[in-house]
């Protein structure tokens, strides 16, 4: 890479609250995070996209930029750029590739949305590269389907924040149509990131159960609308405007299966909290914030079943340790919780986690790359040559 490269950097994010509902269309309140994807760059003069990481753990990749770019095997990470890079040419013809060298600070397969960084970062790389742009909103829905490419039927909170979020703010994440209304996240609140040790690889069994549940919210909202007459097609949203949380949960107690039920109580009960949540820290309401997350993690955990024992133990010695609550983030099956605390008791917060969690686990001296206090940063950019 020549020392005239520019550099393209997209951070992972935390989603605070509003899980598993995105795609369900219902709002979500995530924040973007310091830790980032950086790919240095160069333009090349055909279409071909050659691809290097600085960690040795992934191979070198190469393919051709065109409106269909066959997939390399599930899980290979180069997978997320053809995505990017498929999206981006069916949008505009006759894009030329890049040379990249990828680096990454982001813990893999955490809930962090490491994957959506990378395919972020490369979208942006190969814009600047071809001199093309996009508006901001209509780049995160275009990266949103583009990363479906991988298999995944995800929702589009990960590119939108990505791409949309405000240094020192979390941000509403509103779909259909697409927005973002940030909050400025209180000076005394810190939300700390423990990752579970357990990775959720969403090119493997996670990827089933997550495509899984998006079906499960699917027909549990066709079930609902036609019970009440409405057309099959009615969003949740629309559904919440016809009717109140309670009629439609009982609407769906007596016309579906119980553990459909139970994922459409946590798609509406989640769709609450995030404005309850949202309401909260705009009052500066740490306590009530708190207490949302806890009934977030609960609800992940009995209702939408994609918790998993090592991030219940984490929550439960954050809470321990003083946290005002804590939960699963991301998508869950492993991957990271995120805690609530007032920034004097963060360090009794983490020393605890270090302590009775990764000591026991023999990882205690890596602490700092399994827990960090979560910055709330600025969305992806592309920064000139230094
Ligand atoms: P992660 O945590 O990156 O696996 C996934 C989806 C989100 C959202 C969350 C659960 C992708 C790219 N991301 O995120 O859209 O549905 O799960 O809230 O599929």
């Amino acid at each position: 890479m020549t020392p005239r490269a520019h550099v393209a950097r997209a951070p992972g994010r935390v989603n605070l609250i509003g899980e598993h509902i995105d795609y369900c269309g219902l709002s979500v309140f995530p924040m973007a995070l310091r830790r980032s994807v950086r790919i240095e760059f160069n333009p090349r003069a055909d279409r071909e996209m050659r691809l290097a990481d600085r960690d040795p753990g992934f191979a070198p990749s190469a393919f051709s930029v065109s409106e269909s770019i066959p997939p390399g095997p599930a899980g290979d990470w180069a997978n997320y750029a053809r995505a990017a890079a498929q999206a981006l040419a069916r949008r505009f013809p006759d894009l030329r590739g890049i040379d990249a060298l990828v680096e990454s600070d982001l813990p893999i397969a955490a809930g962090l949305s490491s994957s959506s960084a990378l395919l972020v970062a490369i979208a942006l790389a190969i814009m600047h590269a071809n001199r093309v742009t996009m508006a901001s909103l209509e780049l995160m829905e275009l990266l949103a389907r583009g990363e479906r490419y991988v298999g995944t039927a995800g929702g589009g909170m990960d590119q939108a924040i990505i791409l949309g979020a405000q240094a020192g703010c979390a941000s509403r994440i509103d779909f259909q149509p697409l927005r973002l209304t940030p909050t400025a996240v209180p000076t005394g609140w810190r939300f700390i990131v423990a990752w579970s040790l357990v990775h959720a690889e969403k090119s493997g069994a996670a990827q089933q159960a997550y495509n899984e549940r998006t079906r499960q919210g699917d027909e549990a909202r066709r079930l609902v609308a036609s019970r009440r007459g409405l057309p099959e097609d009615t969003a949740y949203a629309a559904l919440l405007t016809a009717d109140s949380v309670d009629e439609l949960l009982k609407v769906a107690g007596a016309s579906m299966p119980q553990v459909l039920s139970r994922r459409f109580r946590h798609v509406l009960t989640e769709g609450a909290r995030v404005r309850q949540a949202e309401a909260a820290m705009a009052a500066g309401n740490l306590e009530a914030f708190g207490r949302l997350l806890d009934a977030s993690h609960q609800s992940l955990r009995d209702d939408y079943e994609v918790s998993h024992p090592e991030l219940d133990r984490l929550v439960e010695l954050a809470r321990e340790a003083g946290a005002a609550g804590a939960r699963l983030t991301g998508a869950g099956f492993g991957g990271s919780i995120v805690a609530l605390c007032r920034v004097e008791r963060a360090p009794e917060v983490i020393s605890a986690l270090r302590e009775k969690f990764y000591a026991p686990r023999g990882v205690a001296d890596d602490v700092e790359r399994h827990v960090f206090v979560a910055e709330p940063s600025g969305g992806a950019e592309v920064l000139a040559p230094g």
